[in-house]
């Protein structure tokens, strides 16, 4: 009987070996399908022991760089941080997380110095497995690179095969095991999609009886994904990092997302990292107003953008929102002058506010 290993690797061997196209799409899908399988199988062989390598989350935000060894990331935090992680012109000087804080527009960012990963990280060579794992609790990935690296799609892989998905949303599937009677696909006429297709994936995950949504396009991948259940979805940026060594920038339009080319050397574009690391963020700070009617402009609180009054409440304390009676709202980002709102008003960058509660 082989091993869950070697099927996985006769696998990937296969998919390595089949050029994509459509007559071949349908017979990679599935192929992709049983490696996911396979893969859950392992990691649920193997059990989740990261001890010794999580490290608690502080500040407003999590952001992780993740790149191959020795592209700068330690020296990146150095530069942003008064954190010194060890630099060495090797692979693998850092062997730990190392956070740093980041203290940028009133905010309080926490940034992981993470050693390098290599390929297979998500199967776990090089500690791939725990480092993977704090980049899932982040609120941002921060994908390094320097001038003489290239494979960025490499790194792209390895976060996808353990579950990361870089700026994409969700996709809207639903699947509802039923008991009896198959499969049935429930989509709008417009969407395309291959429904023998979709029975084989689902097959593949043991389901042979469900009733299946799909509101929008989706790709086979998304569908696998969304069967594996374990798949987070986060924002990314790229970094290009030793600008100040020669290089030709062919490739570097490629990068799936916003990117800005760096110096930890000579701190080129760093103030432009720092604010590109906030953007993406997408955080906004809301000022307290105090009784005495004082506003406390040096530290705001910090919020996900799309945050409500009641969260402000609710990060305040626990009895606020039931004693919270009304709250007034100004703010540089607002045409009106003071609102008068209730729990459910959306807040805007800069906000000044005054909770008025029922004593
Ligand atoms: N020329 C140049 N060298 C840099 C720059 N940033 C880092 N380096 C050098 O690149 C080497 C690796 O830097 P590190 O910061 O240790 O790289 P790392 O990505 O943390 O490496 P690992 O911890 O092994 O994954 C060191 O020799 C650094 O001095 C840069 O902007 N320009
Ligand atoms: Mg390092």
């Amino acid at each position: 009987m082989p091993t869950i290993q070697d099927r996985i690797k006769s696998i990937e061997e296969e998919l390595q070996k089949t050029e994509y196209n459509k007559a071949t799409e349908k017979h990679i899908g599935l192929l992709k399908a049983k490696l996911s399988k396979l893969t859950l199988e392992m990691e649920s062989q193997k059990g989740g022991s990261t001890s010794g390598f999580a490290i608690p989350k502080s500040g407003d935000a999590t952001v992780a760089l993740v790149g191959f060894p020795n592209v700068g990331k330690s020296s990146l935090l150095n530069a942003m941080t008064s954190q010194e992680s060890e630099v060495g012109n090797f692979a693998f000087t850092t062997l730990k997380v190392v956070p740093g804080i980041l203290n940028y527009k009133g905010a309080q960012i926490q940034i992981l110095d993470l050693p390098g990963i290599v390929e297979n990280a998500s199967r776990g060579a090089g500690r791939g497995r725990e480092v993977l794992s704090i980049v899932r609790g982040a609120d941002l990935v921060v994908i390094v690179t320097d001038v003489e690296t290239k494979g960025v799609e490499k790194i792209i892989r390895e976060l996808h095969n353990s579950g990361i998905v870089l700026n994409e949303k969700k996709k809207s599937i639903e699947v509802k095991k039923t008991n009896i009677g198959g499969m049935r696909l429930h989509k709008p006429k417009w969407i395309d999609i291959d429904e023998e297709q979709v029975r084989l994936i689902l097959k593949e995950f043991k389901i042979v009886s469900a009733d299946v949504y799909i509101r929008e396009p989706i790709r086979m991948e998304d569908l696998i994904d969304y069967l594996k259940g374990n798949v987070v979805y986060l924002p990314a940026i790229f970094i290009v990092n030793k600008v100040d060594l020669p290089h030709t920038t062919d490739n570097m339009e490629q990068l799936p997302g916003r990117y800005i080319q760096v110096s930890a050397k000579t701190g080129r574009n760093i103030p432009e990292l720092k604010d590109l690391i906030f953007d993406s963020l997408d955080l906004i700070r809301v000022y307290m107003r105090k009784k005495s009617g004082e506003v406390d402009m040096e530290r705001p609180m910090v919020l996900r953008n799309g945050s409500k009054v009641r969260d402000v409440a609710r990060k305040i304390s626990r009895n606020m929102i039931s004693t919270y009676r009304y709250a007034i709202i100004s703010g540089p980002n607002r045409k009106q002058g003071e609102l008068r709102v209730g729990l459910d008003y959306d807040l805007l960058d800069e906000d000044v506010i005054t909770i008025i509660s029922r004593n």
